[in-house]
C-alpha cells in the first residue's frame, strides 16, 4: 500500500467522482475530518465508498465517526500533544463506553505527529508542533520501541512538509510503517513524500482541483 485519499464527509464530492478515484490505482481511502462531523454524513459517506471494493479506513476522531461495518479502523494518538485528552483521554471515554463492541482486530492506532501549527488537528489537539528534526526522530523511536504501534504519521494538513523531518522519522521505524500526509497538491510533491514514506495521504486537493489530485497516483505507480 503507498497511496491513499482521505476523504472528509462534511464536503461533498460527486458520486461520479467518488468511483474515478476508485479507478485511480490509489489503494484506498481514509474516511476522516477535523470537524463539522455528522454520523448521517459519514454513514452515506462510508456506504458510497465501500461499495467501490478499495480498503476504507475510518479514522475515529470523534463520536460521529463511529459507524459499524468498515473493514478497518483507525485510532490517532497525537504523540506531540500537550493535552491528554489527545494522547490517551479520549480513548479512555470511548473504550470505556464501547470497548464491549469495538472489533479489535481491525483496530489500528496511528501515533500522530503534527507539524503543522495551522493545521485544524494542531490546534483541536493543542499540538507541540515547533519540533526539531531530532524531536521527531524521538517521537518515531517511541512509536516504534515504546509504543510498538503500527503506523506513524507525519501529518501536516494544509501545507506541504519538510521532507527533512519526514525522513528523520524514516531513519527510526523498522516495524512500524511511515504515514505522510499533508500538502500535497502535485505529482513531484506526491514522488518527494513516497519516496521517503511507506504511505502518502493526499486530502483537500481533492475538494480543491479534482483532476489534479487524480494525478497524485501516478506518483507511486
Ligand atoms: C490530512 O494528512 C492528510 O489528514 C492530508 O492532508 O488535506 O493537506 O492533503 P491534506
Amino acid at each position: 500500500m503507498k497511496h491513499l485519499f482521505k476523504l472528509d464527509p462534511a464536503k461533498q464530492l460527486p458520486n461520479l467522482a467518488v468511483q474515478r478515484l476508485a479507478q485511480s490505482g490509489t489503494d484506498g481511502f481514509i474516511i476522516g475530518g477535523s470537524d463539522g462531523l455528522e454520523m448521517g454524513a459519514v454513514q452515506d459517506l462510508f456506504r458510497t465508498v465501500a461499495s467501490l471494493g478499495l480498503p476504507v479506513f475510518i479514522e475515529v476522531s470523534d463520536e460521529a465517526m463511529i459507524v459499524p461495518g468498515a473493514s478497518d479502523y483507525l485510532s490517532p494518538m497525537v504523540l506531540n500533544s500537550t493535552d491528554v485528552t489527545w494522547l490517551i483521554g479520549a480513548h479512555h471515554e470511548i473504550v470505556k463506553q464501547y470497548g464491549s463492541f469495538i472489533p479489535w482486530p481491525h483496530v489500528q492506532t496511528e501515533g500522530y505527529c503534527i507539524l503543522n501549527p495551522e493545521a485544524k488537528a494542531a490546534q483541536l489537539a493543542k499540538a507541540n508542533t515547533d519540533l526539531s528534526a531530532d524531536d521527531v526522530a524521538a517521537y518515531a523511536s517511541i512509536a516504534e520501541n515504546m509504543l510498538r504501534l503500527p503506523i506513524f504519521y507525519v501529518e501536516y494538513s494544509g501545507t506541504f512538509g519538510d521532507s527533512r523531518m519526514v525522513q528523520a522519522a524514516r531513519d527510526e521505524l523498522v516495524n512500524t510503517k511511515l504515514w505522510y500526509g499533508g500538502g500535497i497538491r502535485t505529482v513531484a510533491q506526491a514522488r518527494e513524500m513516497s519516496e521517503i514514506a511507506d504511505v502518502i495521504v493526499v486530502g483537500n486537493i481533492l475538494y480543491e482541483d479534482f483532476e489534479q489530485a487524480l494525478e497524485t497516483v501516478s506518483a507511486v505507480r
